[in-house]
């Protein structure tokens, strides 16, 4: 079997990179460890900077989005019970859209379904071979049976654990690491959301979030120390920190139910460097993680392909490499900065071990500096948003 390029993973990252390439003509095969409905299933990422609802209109997916997305002109900063508003909309003239991750593979999935596009799912024991060489390849096993793609080039799209970063040898790759000592518990109940838009709020006991997934299906975080255990969260439990941490107004009107879904999530920051080795190109969590706190790791791995798959348009359209060549410094400009952000969101709201009094003053600093500053909202605005691809 050949084709042009083998994407492997099916998450947002590759799923999107398929689609691109589809509507440019270039042949390509995504190869998935897990089942359809596996995928479908893992609730993650809720927030679509503009950049990323966008694209999925310009790749024809718009619709679903545009009718059951909700827009978010702003978001609520609360600090020890104090409320600051960031208006996106008055400081930089956009918006985000709360459309969850499970959404938008689901849109890309359907589409590439109907268009007919091969996707090999439950492929087990994925290698790839030759990258440094003008002949790459992929073998997998599926039911038994061992199997092998040749291609032009390969696309790592295959999430943090990965097989693509894996394969690279070690003298060619840096990574950079920041482990954070707490995760998120988050929670998922068929209630309709306290605010209209979302609360990030710092805590003594913690940091807490009330985001969406529509007027009637609410998300709560709450930060936890890590190693904590999902069996030792009761719903009660749940309800009862995340009330004592958000503004009492809040607290009144939150309406509780039983969860539908209830997880922890670890906390990390990471970066490879670079991004193409030979005909191997990485995107999205199998080149970084943000910790969750800016809401940018789903918009990474989608802005990621959206320059990988113009790079690829262009060596096939335009027989130029010169995108192929850039893609690895300017992704990483751009990964950087959301790093940069997700990284501040995260001093700014969490409490860390080693915070003590005078920690907890340059917090408090910080969110006053926020709350008197339109030079600082216009940054928070800027950067959650989205900021754009150069
Ligand atoms: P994904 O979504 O992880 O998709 C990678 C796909 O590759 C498959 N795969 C393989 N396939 C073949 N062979 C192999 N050897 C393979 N190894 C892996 C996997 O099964 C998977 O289907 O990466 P992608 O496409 O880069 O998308 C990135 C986003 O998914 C990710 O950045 C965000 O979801 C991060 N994230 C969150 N981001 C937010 O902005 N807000 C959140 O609330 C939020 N919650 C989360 C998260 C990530 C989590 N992970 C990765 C553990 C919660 C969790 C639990
Ligand atoms: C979510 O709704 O899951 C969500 C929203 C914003 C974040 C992180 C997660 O920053």
């Amino acid at each position: 079997m050949r084709t042009q390029v083998a994407i492997i993973g099916a998450g947002p990252a590759g799923l999107m990179l398929g689609r691109l390439l589809q509507l440019a003509g270039i042949e390509a095969v995504i190869l998935e460890r897990k089942s359809a409905d596996y995928v479908l299933s893992r609730i993650r990422a809720g927030v679509l900077e503009q950049g990323t609802a966008d694209l999925l209109a310009r790749v024809g997916l718009g619709d679903r989005v545009a009718a059951e997305g909700l827009p978010h002109g702003g978001i609520d900063m609360c600090f020890d019970g104090d409320l600051q508003r960031i208006d996106f909309t008055a400081r930089v003239g956009r918006h985000v859209t709360v459309y969850g991750q499970t959404e938008v593979t689901r849109d890309l999935m359907e589409a590439r379904e109907a268009s007919g596009a091969l996707t090999i799912y439950e492929a087990g024991d994925v290698a790839v071979h030759d990258f440094d060489g003008r002949q790459p390849r992929i073998t997998w096993r599926k039911d038994g049976i061992e199997h092998a793609l040749s291609c032009d080039f390969i696309a790592g799209c295959d999430g943090f654990h990965g097989v693509c970063r894996a394969s690279v040898p070690e003298r060619a790759i840096r990574t950079f690491e920041r482990h954070y000592p707490f995760g998120w518990l988050g929670i998922l109940v068929e209630r309709p959301p306290v605010s209209e838009e979302l609360i990030y709020a710092h805590h003594e006991r913690g940091f807490a979030l009330c985001s969406m997934r529509s007027l009637t299906r609410s998300r709560y975080y709450v930060q936890v120390p890590e190693g904590e255990r999902v069996e030792d969260w009761s719903d009660q439990r749940f309800w009862d920190e995340l009330r004592g941490r958000i503004n009492p107004e809040a607290a009144q009107r939150l309406q509780i139910g039983p969860s539908i879904e209830k997880s922890i999530a670890p906390l990390r920051s990471f970066v490879a460097e670079p991004l193409r080795f030979g005909r191997l190109f990485l995107a999205g969590d199998a080149a970084h993680i943000v910790p969750p706190t800016g809401a940018k790791g789903l918009n990474l791995a989608i802005s990621d392909v959206a320059m990988l798959g113009a790079a690829f348009v262009e060596h096939y359209a335009e027989r130029s490499d010169a995108g192929l060549d850039a893609y690895s410094a300017r992704a990483l400009a751009r990964i950087w900065k959301a790093e940069r952000f997700s990284w501040w969101m995260t001093s700014l709201l969490h409490t860390f071990p080693e915070t003590g009094p005078f920690g907890r003053r340059i917090q408090r600093a910080e969110f006053d500096y926020l709350c008197g500053s339109v030079a600082a909202q216009t940054s928070l605005a800027e950067n959650y948003t989205g900021l754009s691809l150069d």
